[in-house]
This record gives structure tokens, C-alpha cells and sequence, in this order.
């Protein structure tokens, strides 16, 4: 990231944040379910509480005319984490005036609407897939009126990891490694290197071996059993000595790299590619001015906790933390999220036993879930199938559930390894959805789109179809 880049986005965020100060009457906030849009939500909540305005949050599944006509209305409008690709209908339907916090690729320039003001990386060329989330935007906005804490910080760095902008081998870059940074120098976080399992460093090692889904760990994840055979064979005890459960920051180093070469041979034998292998290592961010005990204490299981809510429709507990609740609603919070990892668990067991979820068209693989999945839980399905090499990497992973209103919603993944070769999917989605009367988007490694019930088998094979002329040209 150039230096110049990142001015050219503070210049955004400054402009937005002065909208937002000059406003006044009921703002209405609008962010998607997922843990980056209660995360960036929560940032902007917790800036007009400093700014002693009134508010309403509205959390949707996506922004297209139905649920634009289901918003309240108010004097003001902040959308976050999506909007980008609607500012055209935001203003048409009269949401305005309006600010759009989004990192989703706009699919075009910057479009000049009256009374809307966007902020998206991607104008700026900063790679909002990778670089800066939209908790990472709201952050730059609360930072130009000076009213940034330590609570914002930590939503900045959990909307980023929701969104696994934290994969590169050093963890954060961009204008997101830039807050961490400034979050250090305050004292308000630290970050350290190791394994990447659930709950580590304070979870007993079992539990952290057995609920680690991304990567999946084939034979462990889910198995309580196979996962305290595996640190006997490995040689760590499952107990301390005071018959306490041993935990993954109880471990000398030499045992936490034994325990990392025992993972890393287990999930090469299992046949896992090496990259997968690779994104068990990576960065730990830990909040220390949350509990020791609390699970808002490390970015990723903040964000486990706030996904968990967002998908299983319970994001009203998830928002609730995100403006500080640290009683009622995080214990709401952890039992949620035993619950989404107990459906998890049984979704991903169903797949794996049954290869004929997965079928296979020319250039895609499509994964019937109707019926069984729930439109919210599709996205995180479908990426730990790919993630977990649970089915071909080489082609997209075209993912399908029954959504509200006779609708389809589709979520698609593409491996790293073919987004390398130039395929970006967003674009394609997009294209598609919209030929069969629905909408889509996104990014070059995930995408989603809603679609009539009736247009479903066109789209597949439109897709299909573009996805072949893409690799025949070479990516
Ligand atoms: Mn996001």
C-alpha cells in the first residue's frame, strides 16, 4: 500500500465524518449480519452515543429493493459493509442523505449521487478484499473526529478478521496493520505468532483442537477422542498436574512446536494441500483491556462470537456486545455460538459422508444444501468445504439454499489458487444473477447472490459458461 493511497482514503473518511457531525435528527444505521458489519456498526453506534445523537440499527441479509423498502426512515443514513453497489437505489428510494462505509468491489467508478457520500477502498486502489474491512473504515471516520477508544479498536481489528483479512504470514497489512499499529503504541493490544486453533492460547488444548475448523483438521475437528489420542501420541498431556486441563499457552515451546510438526504431518498424511497446512501459523491479536477469561479477549474468537450471532439471526446480542455489554448478552454469545458450531459440525459430517451434495458441471461444482442449510449459515459452510480441500479446488464452489420469497441464495468460493490465475468471480456472479432477474457480487474469492427460484438452473449454466470463457482466455 502506498502512502498516497492511504491519503487518498483518509480524504474520504474525513469527508464522510464531517457529514456525519453536521447531521442531526434520527440517523438510521444498516450494516449486513456478518461479524465485519456488527463490528462496523458497533463503531458508528458507539460514535454518535459521543455524539449524543439518536439512533436506530436495521441488520439485513443483503441491500437490493426489498429489504431497502423495509427501512425505517430517518434524517440520516449510515450504511456499512454494504451499499456500495446500491448507491444508485439507496438515493432513488430517498435514503438520504447518506453515508456508505463498503469494501465490497463497487464493479465500476466512483458514481456522483446527490446528497451520498461513499467510501470504499477500492476507489482509492486499496484492496478493501485484503487491506481495510468496513469496521476498519468506521474506525478511520471515528478517528478524524478524535473520538476513537480502545473499544473501537478492537471492533476495527474483529471486523477484519471476520473477514480473514488476517491470512497473509504476517497477519494484518494495509491500512488495517496501521490501526493495530497505533492500538500497540497506545498499549491497548498486543499480537503474537503460533497456531492458529480455536481458542488458543486459553482453551483447553482439546477443545482447541476439536472445534478448529478453518483449516479443518480431517479426523480431529469434531472428535474429542481422536483429538486426546492424538496429543497422547503426540506426547503432550491433555491434563496438568494439578489435573487442570492443559491449554495451549501452558505449553513450553519446545512442546507448542512439537504439537505444531505433530498437526502439520497429521494434515499432510490426510492428503491436505500445503497452503491449507500453512494457514494453521498466523497472527493472534489479544485485547488487554478485556477480562482474561472473557472470550472478547482475542480478535478471532471476538469475531467467532459476533459471526455466531449474525448467522443463527441472533445479531441483536451480537450489537449489544459490540456497545459494551459484558453481562447478559455475552453470555447469550457463547451459548449461540456452541450452538452454530454444533450445526456446523453436523452440516460438515453430512457433506463429507455423502459426495453426491457435490455436483460437478464443466468449469463449477455445485452444492445443493436446500432444505438443510439456512441461507445464513451457507457462506460459512461453503467456505470450510473449500478450505478443508472437501472437494475439487480446481474450479469454483457454487454453494445453494432456499431463501425467503421463492427466492435462491447462492454463495460461491473460489481457492486461492485459482484466484492467482486471474479468476476474479465477483464480476461473473454479478453478470449472471442479474440475467435471471436476481443480484449478486462480491469479492474475487467469495460471492453471493440472491435469484428466482425459476432462474436457478440458467444461472448455473451461465456461470458455468463464463467461468470456461475465463479460463480459456487464461484467467
Ligand atoms: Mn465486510
Amino acid at each position: 500500500m502506498s502512502g498516497g493511497n492511504f491519503s487518498a482514503l483518509s480524504g474520504l473518511t474525513s469527508r464522510v465524518a464531517e457529514k456525519l457531525r453536521e447531521a442531526s435528527g434520527l440517523y438510521v444505521l444498516v450494516t449486513h449480519y456478518d461479524a465485519d458489519g456488527l463490528a462496523s456498526a458497533s463503531i458508528i453506534a458507539r460514535l454518535l452515543m459521543k455524539l449524543d445523537r439518536d439512533f436506530v440499527i436495521r441488520v439485513v441479509d443483503q441491500l437490493d429493493e426489498l429489504s431497502l423498502q423495509s427501512l425505517p426512515r430517518g434524517d440520516f443514513y449510515v450504511f456499512t459493509d454494504l451499499g456500495s453497489s446500491s448507491i444508485e437505489s439507496i438515493a432513488k428510494m430517498g435514503f438520504t442523505p447518506a453515508i456508505v462505509l463498503d469494501h465490497h468491489e463497487p464493479l465500476r467508478g466512483q458514481v456522483k449521487v446527490e446528497d451520498t457520500w461513499e467510501v470504499n477502498p477500492h476507489l482509492v486502489g486499496i484492496n478493501g478484499g485484503r487491506e481495510i474491512s468496513a469496521s476498519g473504515l468506521a474506525y478511520l471516520v471515528a478517528k478524524h473526529l478524535n473520538l476513537v477508544d480502545h473499544d473501537m479498536a478492537y471492533l476495527a481489528v474483529t471486523g477484519a478478521v471476520g473477514d480473514r483479512q488476517d491470512s497473509a504470514p504476517n497477519g494484518l497489512v494495509g491500512p488495517n496493520k496501521l490501526i493495530v499499529e497505533e492500538a500497540m503504541s497506545k498499549g491497548w493490544i498486543s499480537s503474537s505468532s503460533g497456531l492458529r486453533l480455536y481458542g488458543v492460547p486459553r482453551y483447553p488444548l482439546v477443545k482447541s483442537l476439536m472445534y478448529t475448523v478453518d483449516p479443518l483438521l480431517p479426523g480431529l475437528t469434531y472428535d474429542e477422542a481422536a483429538c486426546q489420542r492424538f496429543l497422547e501420541v503426540t506426547g503432550i498431556p491433555a491434563k496438568k498436574a494439578d489435573g487442570s486441563p492443559m491449554t495451549y499457552g501452558d505449553l513450553r515451546p519446545e512442546e507448542k512446536s512439537r504439537l505444531a510438526t505433530a498437526l502439520i504431518k497429521h494434515l499432510l498424511a490426510k492428503g491436505i494441500n500445503p497452503q491449507a497446512v500453512d494457514s494453521l501459523f498466523g497472527f493472534t491479536y489479544e485485547f488487554l483491556f478485556e477480562a482474561e477469561s472473557s472470550p472478547l479477549r482475542y480478535a478471532h474468537e471476538y469475531a467467532q462470537l459476533l459471526n455466531a450471532c449474525g448467522r443463527l439471526k441472533r445479531h441483536g446480542v451480537g450489537l449489544a456486545i459490540g456497545l459494551g455489554d459484558r453481562e447478559r448478552a455475552l453470555s447469550q454469545a457463547e451459548a449461540i455460538s456452541l450452538e452454530y458450531r454444533r450445526r456446523l459440525a453436523q452440516y460438515l459430517s453430512l457433506i463429507r459422508n455423502d459426495p453426491s451434495y457435490i455436483r460437478l458441471l464443466n468449469n463449477i461444482q455445485v452444492l445443493k444444501l436446500s432444505g438443510l442449510v439456512d441461507d445464513r449459515v451457507l457462506g460459512a459452510v461453503s467456505s470450510i468445504v473449500l478450505s478443508s480441500y472437501m472437494c475439487d479446488v480446481s474450479r469454483p464452489l457454487v454453494s445453494l439454499t432456499t431463501s425467503s420469497h421463492g427466492r435462491i441464495k447462492v454463495s460461491v468460493r473460489v481457492h486461492e489458487s485459482l484466484s492467482r490465475r486471474g479468476v476474479d468471480i465477483g464480476p461473473l456472479v454479478k453478470e449472471a444473477a442479474e440475467k435471471v432477474g436476481g443480484s449478486g457480487g462480491g469479492h474475487a474469492v467469495a460471492a453471493g447472490a440472491i435469484i428466482p427460484e425459476e432462474g436457478c438452473d440458467v444461472f448455473l449454466k451461465l456461470l458455468d459458461e463464463t467461468m470456461g470463457l475465463r479460463l480459456a482466455r487464461g484467467g
